[in-house]
This record gives C-alpha cells, structure tokens and sequence, in this order.
C-alpha cells in the first residue's frame, strides 16, 4: 500500500489505533478471499481496492473537498444519494462492519446496541477511520430507535441531517417521505452553497441507476449453474458501490458481469453445479464483515443472492428517468425508495414476498435468516418469514450473530447441519 500516513495524520486520525486495523485487514482478507479458486479476473479491481481501503478513496475524497466540494456520509439505503450528486458532492457509505470499531461505541451507547451502530459510532469517535473524519457531514435516519439516539451522540461531534423516514407505506407516507427529500434537497443546497436543478438532478438520477444496473447485471449470473462467483466476492463487490465513485462502479461491474457471462457460455463455475445454493436474508453486512458468507461458503455451499440492503435491497428498483421538474423527479425518487423492504415498516409484507420471489429466481435450497445482536426489528420480523416459508416449505434457518469471531465454531456447526438437512451433497 502507498503511504498514507500524512493524510491520515492530516485528518486528525489516531494514528497507533489505527496501525492496529491495517496489520490485520490484509491478513483477513487474504484467509477469506485469496484463498478462493477460480477467481474471475475482474475482481482484481476489488482486491486493489481492499488493498487501499483506507488509502486512495480517502485520498480522491480530500482532492474533491481541495476543490470546495462537500462530502456527504451516509448509514442507510433510504437516503438518496441522486440528490447529494446532484449539488456537486459526493455521498460515501459509512456503516461500520468491524469487530474493531465496536469497543469504541460501547464507550458511550448501551452495550445491548447492534454492533453496526456501535462500530459506526466508534470509527468517529475513536478517529479510525478516514471516510468518517473526511466526511463534512452526515445523514442520519429515523429507522430504528438505535440509530436515532446515536445521531445525537454523533452530532456533537460532526454535522448531522436526519431524515425522517415514515414507518408505514401509506400514500400519506410516501408523501411524508417525497417531503423530506425536498427538505434535503435545501439542506444539501445550502451546505453546499450549489443550486439543485432539474439538469443536474436527471444526470444524477441516471448516474445511479447506471450503477444498479451494472449490480443487477452481476447478480442475474448468479440466477445460473454451476453459479460463476462466489457469494463472498459478489458481497465485495456490493459493500464496495457503497462508496467508490458511482460511474467507476457501473463501469468496473459491467465488466465483471461481462466477464461472468462468459463464463456462463463455458458452464465455468466456482462451485460444482450440484452444490447447496443458499439464499441470505436479514440485517445488511458493512465491510469488511465477511462472517457468514465464508462459513457457508467453506463449507462447500454457494450464496447466490443476499435479500440485504447490502444486496437486492440496494439496487433492484430504478428510478424512473422520464420527469423533467425538481416535483417529478423528487415523486419518482420516493416511488423508487419507498418500494424497498426494511423490517422497520409495519407492515412489511413486501419482504417475505421479496424473499420467496427471489428464492425462486435463484433457484435457492435453503434460506439463513441472519440477524445483528440487538436488531429487534429483523429478530421480531424473522417470526413471519419463517412462517411464510414453513408454509411453502422452503427451509430456513435463523441465527443471531455480531462482528466477534467468538461464534465462529458453533456458526459452523450450526450452518453444516442445516446443509445437511438439505440433503445436498457438500
Ligand atoms: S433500510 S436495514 S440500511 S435501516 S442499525 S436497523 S441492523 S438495529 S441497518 Fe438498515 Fe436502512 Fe433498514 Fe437497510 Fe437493525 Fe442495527 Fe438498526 Fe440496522
């Protein structure tokens, strides 16, 4: 990796913490990926980005603020990112995905927290992490009573917007919901000093159906057998859209795909055509949190779908391109965003729905409902996906889990019992 240590040291991080994390990323990251067969080559791409994580986005963030650009971090797939590029800046994930972040938010959020939150409030506080401390501002939501309270914390720390999202799906709420886009659209236009306009809003609204349709792309290979890449390197592929440029993402994913449907044309595959193939559903997996993927897939069954925010959640529905107004274009983004699926709705009956549809689509044997310690909203709804499921018989299997590795052994047991329940040779 090149040296980022001046940049680093100029964002205020600290510095021995953080020597920490980079002497073991790479390492996990090699047990994980690298060790994998038959990679396609266009992952390559990704594994550079992995290999730079917190160096050369980092570093394209700082040119783009060096230019009066803003940086926009967000934590939830119900915040338009259309309308921060629309302004001339620039929206980055920020979820938290490791085990290493988690002790710093337990310094301030009650331990019973779900760990996405509390890595996510311990990479700023803590001051490990540069995306957190490049970016200007952040975006919170109203998504679940975790999040809202940690706003609050982080807001004494950092710029925060909070957008209301509605709890229900009424046409009263989509309304709400159209509403405080537009709020947001004045609160990004005047903390970028940058007027929105219809213009720049359609560029924008394309640049990031581009980009799901560049992931759609990918995941349709999956639908095949024997399944062209690995669950584990198409969750790379995903968890890194969250915040690499978005016309680099469109771009470097439809070559991948390209790649994978070639591979389709030879029957190449990265798993024998008859192995498990397995459906996941529940809370959303930050990088770098790889857990259940590489227990599954170690143990000679393929992922082939991620029912997740950081999967079919984040990129299935496009946003209507044909309207020509700020009104239309804001109606259409809430369309859009409000037809995806998070448990924290009530009731949210399009999830099961979305998940049986997938399942056939994917041709799925088995179904891990996975769910982040703490999360009650996924751990309550898991109730009726089961339900739903029993009753078409799909096999499904729930489990609670964190960013520790302490699980790791019983996971596995668990996971291969449930394959073999199956009845699939692994
Ligand atoms: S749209 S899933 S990204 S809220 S933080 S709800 S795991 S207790 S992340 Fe999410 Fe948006 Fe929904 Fe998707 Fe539970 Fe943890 Fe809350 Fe979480």
């Amino acid at each position: 990796m090149a040296d980022y240590q001046q940049m680093w040291s100029d964002l205020g991080m600290d510095l021995e913490k953080h020597d920490v994390l980079c002497e073991v990323l790479p390492e996990a990251f090699g047990g994980v990926y690298l060790s994998q067969q038959n990679r396609p080559q266009g992952m390559g791409f990704y594994d550079f980005v992995v290999s730079e994580i917190h160096g050369v986005r980092p570093a394209e963030l700082i040119e783009h603020q060096k230019t009066g650009g803003k940086i926009l971090g967000t934590f939830c797939v119900y915040v338009p990112d259309e309308v921060v590029f629309a302004a001339g800046a620039i929206a980055t994930g920020l979820c938290g995905g490791s085990q290493f972040w988690v002790p710093g938010g337990e310094k301030v959020l009650p331990a019973n927290t779900c760990p996405l939150i509390k890595a996510s409030v311990g990479a700023r506080l803590d001051k490990t992490c540069p995306f957190f401390m490049i970016a200007d501002m952040f975006v919170g939501e109203t998504t679940c009573d975790g999040k809202k309270k940690a706003w609050e914390i982080l807001a004494q720390d950092v710029p925060i917007h909070v957008i209301d999202i509605p709890q229900m799906k009424r046409e009263k709420d989509i309304a709400a919901y159209q509403q405080e886009i537009l709020d947001f659209i004045q609160v990004v236009e005047e903390f970028t000093g940058n007027k929105i306009t219809p213009e720049a809003l359609g560029e924008s609204i394309k640049l990031i159906n581009n980009k799901r349709k560049a992931l759609q792309r990918i995941y349709n290979t999956r639908k095949v057998s024997p399944v062209p890449i690995s669950g584990k390197d198409a969750l790379l592929v995903t968890q890194i859209a969250f915040y690499d440029d978005p016309a680099r993402c469109a771009e470097m994913g439809n070559k991948l795909a390209e790649e994978l449907e070639e591979r389709i044309n030879r029957q190449e595959g990265v798993f024998p055509a008859d192995a498990p193939r397995i459906l996941i559903t529940g809370t959303p997996m930050a990088i770098p949190n790889w857990k259940l993927h590489h227990i599954i897939e170690s143990a000679g069954a393929a992922v082939v779908v991620e029912e997740l925010c950081t999967g079919t959640r984040y990129f299935e529905n496009l946003v209507d391109e044909s309207a020509t107004t700020i009104e239309g274009q804001v109606k259409a983004l809430a369309e859009r965003y409000m037809k995806t699926n998070c448990a924290c709705f009530t009731p949210n009956p399009g999830r099961v729905d979305d998940i049986i549809r997938l399942a056939r689509e994917y041709k799925v044997d088995g179904i891990i409902d996975t769910n982040l310690q703490f999360c009650n909203l996924y751990s309550t709804e898991s109730y009726l996906i089961k339900q739903a499921l029993d009753e078409i018989g799909l096999p499904i299997m729930h489990i609670e889990t964190d960013y520790s590795e302490n699980d790791y052994e019983q996971l596995r047991t668990r996971v291969e019992a449930f394959l073999e329940i199956l009845g699939k040779q692994v």
